[in-house]
């Protein structure tokens, strides 16, 4: 060998592992399967960073080590295509989000193939390609053939300046995370998912996966369940209740008031004229001050009574913008002496306050009942670069399903992507597009031209990687059987809520069709931490601590970049960039490199076979436990071992020691491994069986023997491990100690003896 040229060999490498496809998974083999999954990228402008290099190296490291093992090994990526970036890109240059899209797919395909990344190109997906998003879209049908799909007028959030509904999660503090204008509350028409429906099951099946706690608890959260009663209160002079919902019935006697939503459906018939138009104008004004309202307590009073059924007494019902109409009933029982939000409501209102001992005897007054905070899921965006929901609106007919073999809706090409200013979506504005015929009755109806979130192409993707070729059906049952669940999935701590219990969902609801195999689809969830700039913030371009992942690919290799990102600390911890540790680990590879580079004696000491399987051991415990930092520090640990005991380092350890660093260091390990083993035909390093840790060979090699005489220590014998059970030896070596020798004191002994522990000499 002569220089280190990374450059050279890597791209050797790559291309050549490429050709062999030694990384292809192979639908039902008899080898025990394994299936490994990444959270799979937004294909961007901005390509892969070292935040992917990171989880991605790691999770590659442990997919190598699977194959070594004797495992297939399933090991996919696609790209999760759909999404405004591109939308926003296409908005400012007029360049189609698909061609853009196929770009950067393409960018960041040759990034991950040079980061030496095992993925089995084979099985690639693309959420935004029509063959893959059909099955989207056929979900969505039978998600509303089973009455878990449907339209309903809901609140949205509008920016004014972008002229757009944004979801939940795209509203920062009230305000559009695109341009930081103050959002609105606007009711329309959107569709939802009843993920409610399996609140239940989504929490009971927690306890039958391995999800790290945090994980099982952020899902746990988010679905809220909560257990309380529910309390009818009766209106004075009507037949009318308004039911409450209750965690502490136990303080019914001491509500003095009754807190309803703004917009609880009861209002509309109990209220005056006059009361409404006031109710009214609060309900207005509540909405022009935005949504906080945690903060200022606020509320009106209806002028409607209703009996407490504790204490007979007449008490007030008030509407107030504390509680929300889409939890519990809608309707809560104020109960200042208890709860903080009630008093601080009735101290600004002059409500009585009651102190009074709870009394557990009211909960007869009530039915028992459970509440979610889970809200069913808004299925529908008024954008343009998403799946379009495939429902067609008919006048006479209502919404009917498009035909499945109408599939897929494709997304029509369009000149203008910008959001309509009726926030509608820009599809609206494709009028040959949007007439069409209804599938039930033959006239004119309207396409719906709401697409699909986000969150739809990654709610099932796992799937399609079991079969991602198949036109017939989203995946062949008995792949689906062979494959899933996904044994191992690992992604960002910022997807183990939403991302993870909507695919979780919908997963459930293909078991129930008898679609897929499983309850759940993940066996095992982890996440890992972000990787900070050297200045240990978040990095950004306007900040200037961006590090780029593929300058040091050129400058130090990708072996360097792989390793060093395990290396950077522990893999669920969000860790700082550190340019000198970063160079570290490119010296400890380039050591390597010139350890091996010589003629390597035939034949290794006792004490490096010991060494290597040491190393063998850890590292096969490290990367199952995902302590992918000390696995390279153990590499560090062998390579001094090395550097201090040339010699005594032969064939048959450095070998051994290739095929550990391989999952590490894929390159490297490969390139020294064919210059040593250059035979003709080329078998690769990552093709070859996982060593064995010997457990013998590295228990300690010495052991130490407890000597008692008559059961009283006397003495310690120190000896190589396999003299430690040879009785006779043991004895012998006792009774030649002179610290034993003065209390067996000539006497005769016979000997009780432990291998390997304890020998005791009993006088007789
Ligand atoms: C009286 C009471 C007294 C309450 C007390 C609490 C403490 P979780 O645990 O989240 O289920 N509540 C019920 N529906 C509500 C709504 N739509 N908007 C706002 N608040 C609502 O909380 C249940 C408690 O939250 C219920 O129990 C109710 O207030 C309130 F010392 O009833 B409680
Ligand atoms: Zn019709």
């Amino acid at each position: 060998m002569d220089k280190f040229d990374h450059q050279a060999f890597e791209k050797k490498w790559a291309q050549k592992w490429q050709e062999e496809q030694i990384y292809s998974a192979i639908d039902f083999d008899s080898r025990p399967k394994s299936y490994l999954l990444i959270e799979f990228p937004y294909p961007s402008g901005e390509r892969l960073h070292v935040g992917h290099a990171r989880s991605y190296s790691c999770l590659d490291a442990l997919a190598r080590k699977r194959r070594m093992q004797g495992q297939n090994v399933l090991f996919p990526i696609g790209w999760d295509a759909f999404g405004l970036p591109a939308e926003n890109y296409a908005i400012k240059t007029g360049i189609h989000p698909s061609i853009t899209t196929l770009k950067n797919i393409a960018n960041a395909k040759a990034q991950a193939i040079s980061w030496g990344l095992s993925f089995d190109w084979n099985r690639e997906v693309n959420t935004s390609d029509p063959e893959y998003y059909r099955w989207t879209q056929w979900i969505f049908l039978q998600l509303y053939r089973n009455g878990l799909a449907y339209k309903d007028k809901i609140a949205v959030n509008w920016c004014p300046s972008c002229k757009i509904n944004l979801a939940n999660e795209e509203v920062i503090d009230g305000k559009c995370e695109r341009c930081g204008t103050q959002t609105e509350r606007r009711k329309q028409s959107q569709w939802l998912l009843r993920i409610t429906k399996y609140a239940q099951r989504l929490l009971d099946d927690l306890d039958t996966v391995n999800y790290r706690s945090d994980i099982k608890l952020s899902q746990a959260n988010w679905i809220g369940r909560s257990e309380g009663h529910t309390v009818d209160f009766e209106i004075s002079n009507s037949q009318l209740t308004i039911p409450v919902f209750t965690t502490r019935v136990d303080t019914l006697h001491g509500a003095t008031f009754l807190a309803l939503a703004v917009d609880h459906p009861i209002l509309t018939k109990i209220l005056t004229q006059e009361k409404a138009q006031e109710v009214g104008e609060f309900a207005k004004d509540l909405v022009r001050q935005g949504r906080d309202t945690a903060k200022d307590k606020q509320g009106i009073f209806t002028g409607v009574m209703v009996t407490n059924p504790a204490t007979q007494q007449s008490i007030p019902v008030w509407v107030v913008n504390y509680v929300t109409v889409d939890y519990g009933t809608g309707a809560v029982m104020g109960v200042p002496a208890h709860d903080d939000r009630d008093r601080e409501f009735a101290v600004k209102y002059q409500i009585d306050i009651v102190d009074m001992e709870p009394e557990t005897k009211w909960e007869k007054l009530g039915k028992k009942s459970v509440k979610f905070h889970l809200r069913d899921w808004v299925f529908s965006r008024q954008h343009y670069w998403g799946e379009p929901i495939p429902m067609v609106y008919c006048e006479e007919c209502d919404w009917q399903p498009v035909p499945e073999d109408q599939l897929p809706v494709e997304l029509p090409a369009v000149e203008k992507y910008q959001p309509t200013d009726t926030g509608e979506s820009p599809l609206a504005a494709i009028t040959e597009w949007v007439n069409t015929i209804c599938p039930n009755c033959g006239r004119k109806a309207k396409r719906e031209t709401d697409t699909m979130p986000n969150w739809a192409g990654s709610s099932w993707y796992f799937l399609r990687y079991c079969d991602p070729h198949n036109n017939q059906s989203l995946a062949e049952p008995a792949k689906l059987k062979y494959w899933l669940p996904v044994d191992w999935y690992n992604g960002g701590m910022e997807h183990t809520t939403l991302h993870v219990l909507y695919s979780r969902f919908w997963h459930k609801f293909l078991y129930d069709q008898g679609i897929v195999p499983t309850p759940e689809p993940y066996a095992k969830r982890t996440s890992h931490g972000a990787v900070l700039g050297p200045d240990g913030r978040r990095m950004s371009k306007s900040k200037g601590n961006v590090i780029n992942p593929d300058e040091i690919v050129a400058k130090y290799g990708a072996d360097t970049l792989r390793m060093y990102e395990m290396f950077i600390g522990p893999f669920d911890q969000m860790v700082v960039w550190s340019q000198e540790s970063m160079e570290g680990v490119h010296r400890l590879l380039k050591r390597i490199w010139t350890l091996a580079d010589t003629d390597l004696p035939q034949a290794s000491s006792d004490e490096a076979r010991k060494t290597v399987n040491k190393l063998v051991g850890k590292i096969s415990d490290d990367l199952e436990a995902m302590k992918f930092n000390t696995a390279v520090a153990a590499v560090m640990e062998f390579v001094n071992f090395w550097t201090s005991h040339k010699d005594a380092v032969g064939q048959d350890v450095v070998q051994t020691f290739l095929k550990v660093l391989a999952p590490m260091a894929p390159f490297l390990s490969e390139e020294i491994y064919q210059t040593i083993n250059s035979r003709g035909e080329f078998v690769s390093v990552h093709q070859q069986t996982w060593p064995e840790y010997d457990p013998k060979l590295s228990a300690a090699s010495e052991i130490t023997l407890a000597v008692q005489v008559n059961g009283i220590l006397r003495d310690r014998l120190t000896l190589a491990s396999n003299y430690s059970t040879d009785q006779k030896h043991v004895e012998q070596l006792a009774l030649a100690s002179a610290k034993v020798q003065k209390f067996v004191n000539g006497a005769k002994t016979r000997t009780i003896f432990v291998p390997g522990k304890i020998v005791n000499l009993v006088t007789i």
